[in-house]
């Protein structure tokens, strides 16, 4: 038997940065072997690399963007069939687009936000929801967000996808109830990953104000969390889990000793 027969697949959308490669590295020192996706080939490919190098593992670096559906569903259904036995999918990939009210907000920033969190996440799940099917197991592990739950002022649009999000992996989790494949939404508070920089269109000086005065959760951390969901057996799933830094208790509710 080959080595992809024996170790399990973890597909994790957004693995170029933050959430994703923390969730990535968790994976892979746990000897899974990776499809990792994002639009940036050469940062994907020297990451790819790594882990392999690092974790003895293989790792397929699949460049996408997943608004993209057709490429997506091209991508997914020409993977190697080995490789399409993906016990794990991380949906990840996602973001903030500007912080302005409503009535001043850029429609092109809200169709991003839109494409990319909610109709990018379906697209991945679209295509990879059948394989789990044929394969009678799987785990969809979607991040939501605390702005899913709680709307702060500016949020709005950030919010409602992040809302969407969570209809949508309760919709999910009830879909695929009857093939036994286990969801489950992971809802972080403030991580210090290229968010703010993302959702600031580059100003770093903004973004890294958002983390002063208190210490925001990191990548690993949630990755510590996706990677203790998997790892329960059969018969548990975790529906539902809301992770904060000790210094937040709400949306915007930050404890800051500035
Ligand atoms: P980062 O900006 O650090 O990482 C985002 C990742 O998503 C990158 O790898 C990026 O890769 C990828 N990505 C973005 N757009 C696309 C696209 N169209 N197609 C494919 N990949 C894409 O942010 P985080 O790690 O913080 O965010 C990860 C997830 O966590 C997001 O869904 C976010 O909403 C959520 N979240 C973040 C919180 C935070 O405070 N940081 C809190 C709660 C939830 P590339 O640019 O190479 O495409
Ligand atoms: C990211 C966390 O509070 O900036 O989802 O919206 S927040």
């Amino acid at each position: 038997m080959t080595e992809i027969l024996k170790n399990k697949i973890a597909f994790i959308t957004g693995a170029t940065a933050g959430i994703g490669l923390a969730t990535a590295e968790k994976f892979a020192k746990h000897a899974y072997n990776l499809i990792i996706c994002g639009r940036r080939k050469e940062k994907l490919e020297e990451i790819a690399e790594n882990l392999r190098r690092l974790n003895n593992i293989k790792v397929l670096a699949v460049c996408m963007d997943v608004r993209n559906n057709e490429d997506v569903q091209n991508q997914i259904n020409n993977l190697p069939e080995d490789w399409k036995k993906i016990d794990i999918l991380v949906n990840n990939a996602g973001l903030a687009v500007g912080l302005n009210a409503l009535q001043d907000g850029i429609i092109e920033d809200w169709e991003r936000m839109i494409d990319t969190n909610i109709k990018g996440l379906l697209f991945v799940s679209k295509a990879i929801m059948p394989l789990m099917i044929e394969n009678g197991k799987g785990h969809i592990i979607n991040i939501g967000s605390i702005a899913g739950r709680e709307i702060y002022p500016n949020g709005n649009v950030y919010c409602g996808t992040k809302a969407a999000v969570q209809s949508i992996t309760y919709g999910m989790r009830m879909d695929l109830l009857k093939h036994g494949i286990k969801v489950t939404l992971i809802e972080p508070g403030a991580v210090e990953t290229e968010f703010s920089v993302v959702r600031f269109k580059g100003d770093q000086e903004r973004a890294d104000n958002v983390y002063k005065g208190f210490k925001p959760l990191c990548g690993s951390d949630i990755a510590d969390a996706i990677y203790y969901v998997t790892s329960l057996p059969p018969h548990v799933n975790i529906n539902d889990m809301l992770i904060m830094p000790t210094a937040q208790a709400a949306a915007g509710l930050i404890d800051k000793k500035l």
